[in-house]
């Protein structure tokens, strides 16, 4: 035992002194090595442990440890001091010149997507509609069946789906079942609400037509709400947005869920170069789907149809975008490509 603790003074006290003349990092790791390595003194203190006899293992253990805290911790003080001493030297040899011009911090501004959305929700708030959030993943049911589709109903084909591995839980195609939700929320109330957000389709992605889109619903359900007032608020809306002097086109169209059923277009400025190939030469984009909603859907959705009637319109933000701008190419939106971003 003497003998150990001899050794083990002598260690500590080589160990103290050159940690003193450490200089740098470098000396610094050197040392470490040297001392706590696995081939390092203090292992090899530890292994002397073996060689005692066993009433003297316990003190000798407990005093190994002791020299290695305090090794340790006079080695973490001299590293701190390292470190101080190497940025005090960099600092005076690169000395901080507080007269450069700062670096300019830049200011973001709104996705042009974003702006128009907030200018649909203004424009329907002026109007007494309320904004709802509805969920992007659906279900078959809420998606087709209650919106009059059941399975293998042709006009699903116009909604071609993105489905999760869940059978039955798809990404929704457009923002018609968040009408269900709604519905079923407020029956047998009236309601006047847009629901805005992201729909999904597979679907061969072009200059006017994206798989990831935003649509803005609308719904107005009420006793003798009528295809007049549908015609009034989407002709208030898109002259609003648009301008007084734009014309809008409204045609008959089908959807299931709409008894009639129309769709509306506003017409593109002829003077733009894209005008025909944006328009397929027609001169009008088409903006939205709409009708007074199916007596089907009233009741799936808990309205009795022959006390209340109402409206409901789907429309693409994007191509509303397209229109208002003269964005020639839809899939700008989400390229993230800062030249087109910087532009609104
Ligand atoms: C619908 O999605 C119906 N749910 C709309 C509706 C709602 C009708 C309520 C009646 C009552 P449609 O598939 O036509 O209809 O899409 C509506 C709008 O979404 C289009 O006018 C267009 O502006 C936009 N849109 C559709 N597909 C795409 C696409 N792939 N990329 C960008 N915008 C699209």
């Amino acid at each position: 035992m003497a003998d150990a603790s001899t050794d083990l003074a002598l260690l500590e006290s080589t160990a103290t002194t050159e940690l003193k003349d450490c200089a740098d990092e470098l000396s610094l790791r050197a040392w470490n090595t040297k001392y706590f390595g696995d081939k390092g003194e203090m292992n090899t203190a530890l292994k002397a442990l073996g060689t005692l006899p066993k009433d003297q293992r316990p003190a000798y253990g407990q005093a190994v440890n002791a020299v290695k805290q305090r090794l340790i911790s006079a080695k973490d003080q001299k590293e701190a001091e390292i470190k101080e001493q190497a940025l005090l030297a960099s600092l005076s040899a690169n000395p901080i010149d507080v007269t450069l011009p700062g670096r300019a911090v830049s200011a973001g501004n709104l996705h042009v997507a974003t702006k128009v959305m907030r200018e649909i929700y203004s424009i329907f708030a002026d109007m007494g509609f309320q904004i709802f959030r509805s969920r992007e993943v659906e279900d078959d049911q809420t998606n087709f069946e209650l919106l009059n589709m059941p399975p293998h109903h042709p006009a699903r084909d116009m909604w071609d789906t993105f489905h999760t591995t869940t059978p039955g839980v798809l990404l929704r195609t457009h923002t018609s079942p968040g009408q269900i939700h709604v519905m079923k929320q407020f029956a047998p109330n009236p309601v006047r609400a847009v629901l805005p957000g992201m729909c999904y389709r597979h679907e061969a992605v072009s200059t006017r037509s994206e798989i990831q889109f935003e649509q803005v619903e609308g719904l107005v359900l009420g006793p003798n709400v009528t295809m007049a007032d549908l015609k009034g608020t989407i002709t208030a809306f898109a002259r609003r947005l648009f301008g007084q002097e734009r014309q809008v086109r409204i045609r008959s169209s089908y959807f299931p869920f709409t008894e009639p059923s129309i769709e509306v277009d506003i017409d593109w400025p002829k003077e733009d170069p894209n005008a025909d190939r944006l328009t397929k030469g027609t001169g009008w984009l088409e903006i939205m789907g709409a009708g007074m909603v199916h007596p089907t859907v009233l009741r799936n959705g808990g309205y009795d149809p022959d006390q209340i009637s109402g409206f409901a319109f789907g429309m693409g933000p994007q191509r509303i975008t397209m229109l208002k701008y003269a964005i020639d190419d839809i899939r700008q939106f989400w390229k993230n490509d800062l030249r087109f971003l910087r532009q609104f």
